[in-house]
């Protein structure tokens, strides 16, 4: 992944690729890059084999609900029955039964099972990972979620983003006044400001959760108080929210299932990065997925994501949603490659330290079991990683069958 910026459309079809390589890592930076005979006279105190493997930048996960307590998988028997997504949440279910279990769990509770979800995200070869609150939709509960992850930056290899998603829903007790409660959660960006709990500010801009006007209103708050915005946009219904994403300026638009060609022509134009979820269309069975083709062609920068969550999306394996790519967006190898590095990065505003093997940058890589980088979104639905390295640490490694260590 050569080169300054994310890449952009055309940029996203070609990848640098060293043949016969070798990456040399000091203090746990990346020291090296050069052919197997530039490396022959470097001195090494340890060296790792990687002989007819790939080797690739750390995959950076810039969509996720991390930090959640409870799961839904008895709703999997509704949605069979085809009662869809909006309507589970219409009747208090969905996201609100999240709400539910996540406000009577401990931060202590929380925190392990957020670890145990890491664990599993690092041994499928993700180093860097963004984690939305958004299952509190109270003051108490939010700033637990986003300890939550303040701790955990602290406690696990994985480097964290915090974004805060206190208008994911509107919690029962607000259901009448929509207004009243984004205006207390704008209250709560102060908090969250002087604690330096969060450096994003998101909002699911969705029929039947929050209008257009509501999120333009809300994210502007926060940008006036000095946080980036993202934006959960044309998930499921097209509201306009690519449009919005633009407008405001925001780091990234998501989902945009529904955008429109004018949101894709703005989109293309502007410097937000569109980070689509495919996962989330295949887990809820929508014939529609993103038009990713009509994006990169039009010249935007795409990411791809997990949005791992317990309802629309419960995958940490970042891995398969290359393969949904794959088939679904009909995007090339190298294109999602740079989706998931690159590109993935720069949506979290970590552009410059995540997503590229470079000299000076900090050494997260991964070791495959892979011939070459087309074999990833090829060979579907199982674990392909051989050692993940984060900062130059082995930190998840796996020894022929599927046993997996981390440290
Ligand atoms: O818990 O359902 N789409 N938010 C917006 C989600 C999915 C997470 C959930
Ligand atoms: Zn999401």
């Amino acid at each position: 992944m050569e080169g300054d910026g994310p890449a952009k459309g055309e940029q996203m079809k070609t990848l640098s690729v060293l043949e016969q390589a070798a990456v040399g890592i000091r203090d746990g930076k990346v020291a090296f890059i050069g052919t197997m005979e530039e490396a022959a006279s470097l001195q090494a105190d340890k060296v790792i084999d990687a002989k007819g493997k790939l080797v690739t930048p750390g995959l950076v996960d810039p969509h996720t609900h991390l930090v959640f307590a409870g799961s839904r998988e008895h709703e999997m028997a509704l949605k069979q029955q085809g009662v869809p997504y909006l309507e589970i949440l219409k009747r208090g279910g969905g996201i609100l039964s999240t709400v539910q279990a996540t406000r009577e769990a401990s931060e202590e509770e929380l925190l392990e099972k957020a670890k145990f979800h890491l664990n599993r995200m690092i041994s499928y070869g993700t180093t860097t990972v963004e984690a939305k609150s958004g299952y509190g939709l109270d003051e108490e509960t939010e700033l637990k979620q986003l300890r939550v992850v303040k701790r955990l930056q602290g406690e696990h290899p994985i480097d964290l983003v915090s974004t805060f998603l206190g208008a994911h829903a509107i919690p029962t007790e607000y259901k009448e006044e929509p207004d009243r409660f984004l205006a207390n959660m704008i209250v709560l960006l102060d908090i969250i400001k002087k604690e330096e709990l969060a450096e994003f500010v998101d909002i699911f801009c969705e029929t039947g959760v929050f209008t257009v006007e509501q999120s333009r209103a809300f994210l502007q708050a926060a940008k006036a108080k000095g946080f980036d915005v993202k934006i959960h946009a044309d998930e499921i219904d097209p509201l306009g929210g690519t449009e919005l994403a633009v407008e405001l300026e925001a780091k990234s638009g998501d989902h945009l299932v529904g955008a429109s060609e004018r949101g894709i022509q703005l989109l293309a134009q502007s410097n937000t990065i569109a980070v689509l979820l495919p996962g989330t269309s295949f887990y809820l069975g929508k014939e529609k997925y993103a038009k990713a083709r009509e994006m990169i062609d039009a010249g935007a920068a795409v990411a791809l994501s997990t949005d791992f969550n317990p309802g629309s999306s419960p995958t940490e394996n970042l891995q398969l949603i290359m393969s949904i790519a794959a088939l679904k967006l009909k995007m090339t190898p190298e294109e999602i490659w740079h989706a998931v590095t690159v590109n993935a990065a720069y949506a979290i505003n970590r552009g410059e330290e995540a997503g590229r093997i470079a000299i000076g940058r900090k050494a997260d890589i991964v070791i495959w079991d892979a011939p070459n980088y087309a074999y990833i979104p090829y060979h579907y639905g199982v674990n392909h990683v051989r050692t993940v390295l984060k900062a130059g640490n082995v930190v998840a490694e796996r020894s022929g069958g599927d046993a997996v260590f981390v440290s």
